[in-house]
């Protein structure tokens, strides 16, 4: 193994909806030369290219990843290069080369250059067969291709962590509402889009049932609860490192529809359930977060009301 190459942080699929936003709260948090960005997109006037290091790179090329590793003194990557489950579905072999070939791109450099890591997973991992308020240790076998990749991504993490010693992590996000950046490719976009559309034209054809009840977080305490986790002592965190349930809020799909209404007058919403009807009815309704509370002190802060507050906010703000 070659000692550590350096202190900098790379965060890779960083235009992304969390990588928007988690290159803005490490570079406010460290400083904006401790971070490099990187992403196979090349977007000039995106937020995260003008505001710091950007590097053009695609986790899929391991030497291009282990010359930018050497090259920009890295020590510590969050790896949020991935297609989601809509697009995974659609780009099985791509979903595979990337979801899993990236994160053994990631390992192995890590590997090599004795890097920490933070990958993230997904409730997506839970199958049909999971209890509806999905339990941190329980058979997972998911329907979707991106569940599998997520199942094998913990696998392949928790195997560096026990045959390596490599410093991995990872949380199953529930699924994640924001507003600096859109959703990208995934069955609970429709609880992002819902907030555009209502305030573009007042109206949303939602793509799942009404009853659809999912687990979400607004992305505030996902960016909190993912620096947290990296900041909890090693000892503290057990065999569940790599893949902590943690939850934020459940609800279903017309219980959002009634909050945008309360806020946004004359909204309306007809649900149009389409294929991702399936994805969501495989997922369960809410996620059981004690391991994640125990073992590093994980609480969400943000309720339906307070979710539905920032939104509006957000995108009213950013449309001036
Ligand atoms: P996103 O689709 O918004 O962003 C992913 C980024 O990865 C994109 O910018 C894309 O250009 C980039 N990318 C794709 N292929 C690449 C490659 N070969 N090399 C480098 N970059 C590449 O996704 P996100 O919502 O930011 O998700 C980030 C991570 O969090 C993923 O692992 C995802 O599975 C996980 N996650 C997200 C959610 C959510 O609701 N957003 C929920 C659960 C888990
Ligand atoms: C998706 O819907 O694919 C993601 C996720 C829950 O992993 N938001």
């Amino acid at each position: 193994m070659e000692a550590t190459t350096g202190n900098r942080i790379l965060v890779t699929g960083a235009l992304g909806q969390i990588g928007t936003e988690l290159v803005e709260a490490l570079r406010a948090r460290f400083g904006i030369d401790a971070v490099v960005a990187s992403d196979v997109r090349d977007m000039p006037d995106h937020p995260v290219v003008i505001g710091g290091h950007y590097r053009h790179l695609s986790v899929i090329d391991a030497d291009a990843f282990d010359a930018v590793i050497v090259e920009e003194g890295i020590g510590l990557v969050y790896h949020l290069a991935a297609l989601l489950s809509v697009s995974a579905e659609k780009f099985p072999e791509l979903a595979e080369r990337v979801n899993v070939g990236g994160l053994i791109t990631v390992l192995e450099a890590a590997r090599k250059h004795s890097l920490r890591v933070y990958t993230p997973s997904s409730i997506a991992v839970f199958g049909p067969d999971s209890p509806n308020h999905a339990p941190q240790v329980t058979p997972l076998n998911p329907t979707t291709v991106y569940g599998r990749t997520k199942v094998t991504g913990e696998r392949l993490a928790r195997n560096y962590w026990n045959q390596y010693g490599i410093d991995v992590r990872g949380i199953r996000y529930p699924g994640l509402i924001s507003y600096k950046a859109p959703a990208g490719g995934g069955t609970t976009d429709y609880a992002v889009d819902i907030f555009h559309e209502a305030l573009a034209n007042g109206h949303y054809d939602c793509f799942v049932r009404a009853d659809t009840r999912l687990p979400m977080m607004y992305m505030d305490d996902a960016i909190r609860a993912t620096i947290s986790l990296m900041d909890a002592p090693a000892e503290s965190l057990g065999e569940s490192r790599v893949g902590y349930n943690i939850a934020g809020i459940s609800f279903t799909a017309a219980e959002l529809a009634d909050a945008v209404a309360a806020r946004v007058p004359d909204f309306t919403c007809d649900f149009k359930p389409d294929v991702r009807q399936e994805y969501a009815d495989s997922w369960p309704d809410s996620i059981d977060d004690e391991l994640a509370r125990q073992d590093w002190g994980w609480r969400a802060e943000y309720d339906l009301d307070a979710l539905c507050d920032a939104m509006i906010a957000g995108l009213q703000l950013s449309s001036i």
